[in-house]
């Protein structure tokens, strides 16, 4: 845990936050600025910055709790598809230092931008 961290704090329920999902190994829980209705961060509970930092059993834990939720969340917000992603370092955008994957669920027709727009 690191001590200033805020998803640290929301792992140790000293920052609420609200919970869709959670393991031994991993936190999911809906963001607090979401691009969308459903919008949903994946930790790991362990602190680490960025995706390199995170070791396999962890990471594959993550990455499957992203593969269990997604159709969850898609169905709960009757979303028509999804934007999957990491800001991966600050340089790429990530304002929170505690690894996260954002899963951003998507309407036919919202206007927002696929995700490789951002890499131009
Ligand atoms: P990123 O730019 O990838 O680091 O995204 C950080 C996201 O974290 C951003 O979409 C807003 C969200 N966020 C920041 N602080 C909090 C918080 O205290 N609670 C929750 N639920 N989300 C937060």
């Amino acid at each position: 845990m690191s001590e200033d961290c805020i998803f640290c704090q929301i792992v140790n329920g000293e920052i609420p936050a609200r919970t869709v999902y959670e393991d031994d190994d991993v936190l999911a829980f809906l963001d607090a600025n979401p691009l969308a209705p459903g919008h949903t961060l994946v930790i790991p509970k362990e602190h680490r910055e960025t995706l390199d930092e995170v070791p396999p059993e962890p990471g594959e834990m993550m990455f499957a709790a992203i593969h269990y939720l997604t159709p969850i969340v898609e169905d709960v917000v009757d979303a028509d598809a999804t934007n999957i992603g990491f800001n991966n370092g600050e340089a790429a955008g990530q304002e929170v230092p505690h690894v996260h994957g954002h899963i951003i669920p998507r309407f036919e027709g919202d206007g927002g931008q696929p995700i490789h727009a951002v890499a131009g």
